[in-house]
């Protein structure tokens, strides 16, 4: 295992030829490779949205840190996201590469072994390098075959071994958020600026919980790697996506954005010199949102907020002097949507007590809740402390380890058959209790117009306006098909909606009458036909994509 400290060079330099890909699919399926049904590419349905049918959100992530990597090396470099196994093994044959790296998290071993088996079938002068929180695997160099295997950040080790400058400025990619959106049966188009630029500030998160991949990998409690440093910085990256790519709002991959107040405020100012009406979703815990009043948030254009809503009792210190339930409630009533994030299965929790934690998260009535298994994986330090006390179980596959279906690992209280029922439950149970996400969304966009229609700063009345542009026209539609399904099924919902539809009605007048009424019973009838589609074991696979940087055909190549 190298860290950049001890990082080998390879002997040709920014002249070597390099393949960056991401693990083969497809993944939506069970497969000897490691695939799994319940464990598609899809952000929404796989963890957040996968109970609530045809109004399930569905999109694709592009692979963000191999293009952030092919991004920042001058060698001529491929990037393959999403390949298949014939067209890795095509690409292999094609251009003779010097390195291939290989980007998998732990779930996706079985592919990487069998893609290190055919660099060496395929391409046996290529020098085999696997990055990625796949790393953090204990003994993984005896499980794959590869040269080396590189933990934490990628950019640094990359550099280091192609003889690159270290310090050079991080070069950010134009990334499109997501891709191949659906929701209610129907494809969104894919205009350019239509999809929020995803914008990558850091990679770990200082809190340092105990059972978290994401701050582990980058060092743990108190470290994490900044890409930019100042808000100066960021203003700059996202200057240029707003260029290269038409957008106005970004999706800000970084664990915990507004815990640099600072940053964020230079952010703020270089926006409002500049008139920037910006839409911003982010990642905060809690205790990060606390530092800042809630109209700073709304003028630094956070319209969507990713946040952990672990159970009061389990002490966290991120939750530490919350009452989350207020908070969640006074950021929709200002417009910000919010994403819950409860994780099942605490240490405290028992069969007696779970119920009641699933009410709490419930309760919350956030927009979008994701549920996820309490998950000891390999590197972090929850892994640690069960392995110590001889709690991890036995003969548990790795591909089985993604928190949405059981337990691999002994609890004190629950079963693990009954961690996938109290599971199935939470996400069963928000959507019983607080309808689909769509409608939840509606509601927290149309408070927020209410709220800021008139406020002062500009800005912030543009970037409503421009949200609500939907509220008025598809939104509006979708309503109304959502009221009329869920007549039969869920009264109570389909009564709230109502109340909701009367209220945008009300505010916007004529348009979204006409847009219900006329686009309204296609969604309906899109939203049936999608659940039927899906109940016969259809499912969604992201396209491939390959990208050459710096680009010199093999046979114009000075070797
Ligand atoms: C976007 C994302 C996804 C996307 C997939 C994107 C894709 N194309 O694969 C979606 C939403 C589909 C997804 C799904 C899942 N994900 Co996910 N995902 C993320 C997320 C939020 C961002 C990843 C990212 O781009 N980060 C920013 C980039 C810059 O960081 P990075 O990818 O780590 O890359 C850096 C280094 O790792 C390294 N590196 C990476 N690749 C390589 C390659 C080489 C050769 C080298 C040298 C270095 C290197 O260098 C990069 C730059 O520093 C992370 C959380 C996070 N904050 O990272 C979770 C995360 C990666 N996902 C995780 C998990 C568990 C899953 C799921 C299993 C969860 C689930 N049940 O839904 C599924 C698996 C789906 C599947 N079938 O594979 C875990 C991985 C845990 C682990 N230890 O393996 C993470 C860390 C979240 C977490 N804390 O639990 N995910
Ligand atoms: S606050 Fe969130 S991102 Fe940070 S360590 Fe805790 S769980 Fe991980």
């Amino acid at each position: 295992m190298s860290s950049v400290s001890e990082t080998p060079v390879h002997p040709k330099g920014t002249r070597a030829r390099v393949l960056l890909t991401s693990v083969f699919g497809p993944y939506a399926q069970d497969d000897e490779f490691g695939s799994r049904a319940i464990n598609p590419m899809e952000l929404y349905h796989n963890q957040v949205t996968r109970a609530q049918g045809g109004f399930s959100l569905r999109m694709f992530h592009r692979s963000w840190g191999i293009m952030m990597i092919q991004q920042n090396i001058s060698a001529p470099c491929t990037l393959l996201d999403f390949p298949t196994r014939e067209n890795f093994a095509s690409e292999l044959k094609a251009n003779a590469y010097d390195v291939v790296g290989i980007s998998s998290i732990i779930v996706n071993l079985g592919k990487v072994r069998e893609m290190c088996r055919m660099v060496r079938e395929l391409s046996p002068d290529s020098v085999i390098v696997v990055g990625g929180h796949v790393a953090a695997t204990p003994g993984l160099g005896h499980m794959i075959d590869a040269d080396h295997i590189v933990r934490g950040e990628g950019i640094a080790w990359m550099r280091q071994y192609l003889v690159e400058d270290l310090n050079a400025p991080i070069r950010h990619p134009e990334i499109v958020s997501g891709l191949k959106t659906r929701i209610m049966g129907i494809k969104l188009p894919e205009k350019k600026g239509g999809t929020a630029a995803t914008i990558i500030p850091s990679v770990g998160c200082p809190m340092g919980c105990n059972f978290c991949t994401t701050s582990s990998f980058f060092g743990g409690k108190g470290k994490f790697t900044n890409f930019y440093e100042t808000g100066d910085e960021l203003y700059d990256v996202m200057c240029h996506a707003e260029s290269a790519l038409g957008v106005q709002t970004f999706f800000v991959m970084d664990e915990n954005f507004l815990l640099h107040r600072e940053r964020a405020m230079q952010l703020l100012a270089r926006m409002k010199a500049d008139h920037k009406a910006w839409g911003m979703a982010v990642f905060a815990s809690a205790n990060a949102i606390r530092k800042y009043r809630v109209e700073e948030l709304v003028e630094l254009g956070v319209s969507w907020i990713w946040m952990g809503l672990e159970s009061p009792r389990s002490n966290y210190s991120k939750l530490r002097g919350t009452d989350s339930r207020m908070l969640t409630r006074n950021l929709r009533e200002n417009g910000i949507r919010v994403q819950g994030s409860t994780i099942i299965g605490l240490e405290h929790h028992t069969p007696d007590n779970i119920r009641e934690e699933i009410e709490y998260a419930v309760d919350h009535g956030t927009d979008f809740h994701q549920f996820m298994l309490y998950t000891p994986v390999p590197g972090t330090p929850l892994y640690k402390e069960m392995s110590e006390q001889g709690r991890m179980l036995d003969g548990i596959d790795l591909a089985d380890i993604h928190g949405q279906d059981k337990f691999n690992f002994r609890h004190a209280a629950i079963s693990r058959d009954d961690s996938k029922r109290f599971l199935d439950w939470a996400f069963w149970r928000d959507f019983e209790r607080n309808g689909p996400s769509l409608y939840r969304m509606c509601q927290t966009m149309l408070q927020g117009w209410q709220r800021y229609k008139n406020y002062p700063d500009l800005r912030v009345r543009e970037r409503f306006e421009r949200e609500n542009v939907k509220l008025r026209t598809a939104y509006a539609a979708a309503l109304w098909a959502s009221e009329k399904y869920f007549r039969k099924v869920n009264r109570e919902v389909s009564e709230q909606i109502h109340e909701l539809r009367r209220e945008i009605a009300q505010e916007f007048g004529t348009m979204s009458r006409l847009a219900a009424n006329l686009v309204g019973p296609v969604l309906l009838w899109t939203t049936r036909r999608e659940e039927r589609r899906v109940a016969a074991g259809k499912t969604y696979e992201p396209p491939t994509f390959l990208e050459r940087r710096n680009w010199v055909a093999a046979s114009e190549y000075p070797h």
